[in-house]
């Protein structure tokens, strides 16, 4: 610990910390200081259940002990190996384990070291793909209001949150975006998917005929949109849009940051929906969150339209430091041991019923608007205080951390995504916790 930690306790200035209200947070401090399974221990001694899964991504709880041993031996052995034009074993047996794992015709993966590099890498590799087939012009992405693809530039072009995009100049040129999906007139109080809506896919139709097929390279969207406040797509909307960019070439992106490695009860979103993208963007659960590592999956047809020219050069001139860190890839390797060993990537399909029944028993609570679940996410949506935008959320969330649960607030949205090692009791402790604190936000 630092000195100045040590002397003042809450000299907190010098960390500028990401997608927090600073000021606010360095007045009340949340600090967590260990965990282990479905718990966090805070800086005043407390168990803190884990309603979110760190932020999606410890799927299989924390501090497990084959990921922890994992690293320890790793980084005793091999640190680091340079990531380009040099290779070291078990990045390659990671690959070969996570394609058993991915959807039919995922043969190919890519490591990056987040969701939001994840994603750059599949925009740029959709777009280099068409180039090199000969059909240069494909250079536009379509992307949907409300999506989150992460922070980067390529991420925030193709998304839909505007805090995320109007600070920042005007992104990258030549994209355009589909509506959102979320539309609470028709769908409120439904479980699972809901049944109006899968025509708004259609919209692609009217975008493709905008600006013509022969300029779009692809569409990328979340299969389930997490951060924006879970909203789950319409039933047959994700084929539809499956047989429209088939029809027209334009290839499909399926961002599963949150949805991969067994978020919805199925390995990927993929396996849930029955719609196998062409690019699969993952990050976070790869590792369990333990460390950070993304993997974007390609069909053999996209990684084969590369591997042409003399052998000597480059095919794809993309890649980064740590792509296949070796420690991270151990860190995976012991996450999808422990996903195996305990049945983790289908567990949620289990569970899904009792977490659908115990989150809709909130309707009728102080505030809410609306429920909506999936696999194993729900989100239970709050009105907002006239005038103050995300304040009840918010206030929520803190009364929630300070009664021993951790929970996810997005605009006035509590989004839920528990480990999924989850028990049937922590679930109604959890439920619990958010009724309580509902009943008493102003
Ligand atoms: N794509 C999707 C679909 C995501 O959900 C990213 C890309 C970016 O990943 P990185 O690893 O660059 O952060 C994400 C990240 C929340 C929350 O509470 C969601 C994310 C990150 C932090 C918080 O909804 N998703």
């Amino acid at each position: 610990m630092s000195n100045r930690l040590k002397v003042t306790p809450n000299d907190l200035s010098a960390f500028w910390m990401p997608f927090t209200s600073n000021r606010q947070f360095k007045q009340s401090p949340r600090m967590l200081v260990g965990a282990s399974d479905m718990h966090y221990t805070s800086s005043d001694g407390r168990k803190i259940l884990d309603g979110t899964a760190g932020l999606w991504c410890v799927n299989a709880g924390h501090c497990r002990p084959k990921i922890t041993e994992a690293i320890q031996t790793q980084a005793a052995e091999l640190d680091y190996a340079p990531a380009f034009q040099m290779g070291h074993p078990i990045v390659f047996e990671l690959a070969n384990r996570l394609v058993d794992v991915a959807p039919e015709g995922m043969d190919h993966v890519f490591f990056t070291n987040s969701g939001s590099e994840s994603v750059d890498t599949a925009l740029k590799m959709a777009i280099a793909y068409h180039r090199a087939r000969g059909e240069g012009a494909r250079t536009r992405l379509i992307g949907r209001e409300r999506g989150y693809h992460g922070v980067n530039f390529g991420g925030i072009s193709v998304g839909g949150i505007v805090n995320n995009r109007k600070m920042f100049g005007t992104l990258l040129g030549g994209v355009d975006h589909m509506p959102h999906t979320h539309l609470p007139e028709k769908n409120a109080w439904t479980r699972g998917e809901p049944e109006h809506g899968w025509e708004l896919a259609n919209e692609l139709e009217r975008i493709v005929t905008l600006h013509d097929a022969s300029t779009i390279a692809a569409v990328i969207v979340e299969p389930v949109a997490g951060s924006t406040g879970v909203l789950i797509p319409p039933k047959g909307y994700l084929k539809r849009l499956r047989e429209i960019c088939t029809k027209h070439g334009i290839l499909l992106i399926f961002d599963e940051v949150i949805t991969g490695f067994g978020r919805l009860g199925t390995p990927f979103a993929a396996d849930y929906f029955d719609v196998v993208p062409d690019i699969m963007t993952t990050a976070k659960g790869v590792t369990n969150g333990v460390i950070p590592m993304g993997a974007v999956f390609v069909t053999k047809a996209i990684h084969d339209a590369f591997m042409t020219g003399p052998e000597h050069m480059i095919e794809f001139f993309h890649g980064y430091t740590y792509s296949g860190n070796p420690i991270a890839c151990a860190a995976a390797l012991g996450t999808l041991d422990t996903y195996r060993e305990e049945g983790l990537l289908t567990r949620g399909a289990e569970l899904a019923p009792y977490w659908e029944d115990a989150l809709h028993s909130l309707k009728g609570e102080p505030h809410v608007i609306d429920v909506r679940n999936i696999g194993l996410i729900g989100a239970i949506e709050l009105q907002p205080i006239a005038g103050s935008p995300t304040k009840r959320a918010f206030s929520a969330f803190v009364k929630a951390f300070e009664r021993g649960a951790l929970i996810r607030t997005t605009g006035d949205i509590i989004a839920l995504s528990p480990p999924l090692i989850i028990t049937k009791g922590q679930i109604d402790e959890l439920v619990d916790h958010v009724r309580e604190v509902l009943r008493m936000v102003d």
